[in-house]
């Protein structure tokens, strides 16, 4: 993949964007975590400049589709550089252009295993203002911009990550070089990196104590956040669809679900999807989905002021009939979740007879 230069101010053209590469996620055995697309228009961008000691930088998330609108400026998985002189003063405008999901910005040293959420930058400032609520309780999320400035004061390489929960595993993370020798900042596009987006699963010793069958019915525990598999983004340490839980055809299947971390999720056990939803979609079963979250006064379900969700550590319990032979998915229907691993396999077969879990 050829990469693109941009100086700003000089007005080069140097090259064909190519966006719509790879992104390099080796994900579990099937489903595909959604593929960089739609070709950034070839013109100048706007997003960096310099004057004197001072860059003025424009991030906007979800920009356009590319990873399911988990970018910053058109790119994920740190396929953006963006290099600033050592020193300067970086002004940046921050938008949030996403349909209904909320995003932010923080700037945190470069490291192989990105954190599930962050607040802490790696620049006094170096991040947005804590997000505003409604008076109904969902953060806001798109709307006016929002500013913050920093001193890039060390050399080194950072990343510009989302920092709510999930969002930098799904890739939604760029890359920020202070360079001791660039006289002005410039953007580079250039191939996604691999820092983050494999997500390990760790199985559980023992995965059979969450499933057993009596006559036509299975009971099933699914807890997420179980261990510390793929920064929590699990399902009873399994991600990435390597846990696969099967259910005999026509079992009523009697599922407890139980959140363990403090991020909030919840569960829906969907139709297979090959290109992984940025959010929830309608369970595959009716009724196959628990945990919705609670939001404060004047949200949804009552609660605390102001509006965040509250993460439910209450176990739920859901019913469904598992109607109808196929594979399936247990996925987390929060924004970016799946997308960030947060998924495993379900399978109804017509020739078990029992149900069963294993990881692979
Ligand atoms: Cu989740």
């Amino acid at each position: 993949m050829r990469s693109l230069t941009w100086m700003i101010g000089s007005h080069r053209l140097m090259g064909v964007l190519a966006l719509g590469a790879t992104v390099l996620v080796s994900a579990g055995p099937a489903a595909m975590v959604t593929h960089a697309s739609g070709a950034r228009a070839a013109q100048n961008p706007t997003w960096v400049t310099t004057q004197g000691k001072v860059v003025h930088l424009t991030l906007t998330a979800g920009w356009n589709n590319t990873n399911a609108g988990f970018n910053f400026d058109g790119a994920a998985h740190g396929q953006m550089v963006v290099t600033v002189p050592l020193g300067s003063t970086v002004d940046v405008t921050f938008t949030n252009k996403a349909q209904g999901t909320p995003h932010n910005m923080v700037v945190i040293p470069y490291t192989q295993s990105l954190p599930a959420s962050s607040a802490s930058p790696a620049f006094p400032g170096a991040a947005t203002p804590a997000p505003r609520f409604r008076p109904g309780g969902l953060p806001q999320s798109g709307g006016a911009a929002q500013t913050f400035s920093f001193v890039a004061g060390k050399a080194g390489r950072y990343m510009l990550i989302c920092g709510i929960a999930g969002h930098a595993i799904a890739g939604m993370w760029d890359t920020l070089v202070v360079s001791p020798s660039a006289k002005v900042a410039s953007v580079t596009m250039g191939t996604a990196q691999a820092a983050g987006t494999v997500g390990a699963t760790t199985p559980p010793a023992n995965p059979s104590q969450w499933v057993s069958t009596s006559g036509k019915v299975v009971h099933l525990t699914l807890i997420s956040g179980w261990n510390s598999a793929n920064a929590g983004f699990n399902f009873d340490g399994g991600a990435y669809g390597r846990m696969v839980v099967t259910v005999p055809l026509g079992a009523t299947v009697v599922a407890t679900y139980k959140n363990a971390a403090n991020t909030p999720h919840d569960v829906l056990i969907v139709p297979y999807q090959k290109t992984l939803p940025n959010r929830s979609v309608p369970p595959a079963f009716a009724g196959a989905s628990a945990g919705r979250p609670r939001f404060g006064a004047g949200g949804r379900g009552g609660g605390r002021p102001g509006g965040q969700p509250q993460t439910s550590n209450k176990a739920q319990t859901f019913t469904f009939v598992a109607g109808k032979t196929g594979t399936y998915m247990i996925i987390c229907g929060f924004p970016g979740h799946a997308i960030a691993g947060m998924w495993d396999t379900f399978v109804v077969s017509s020739t078990a007879k029992t149900a069963s879990i294993t990881f692979k």
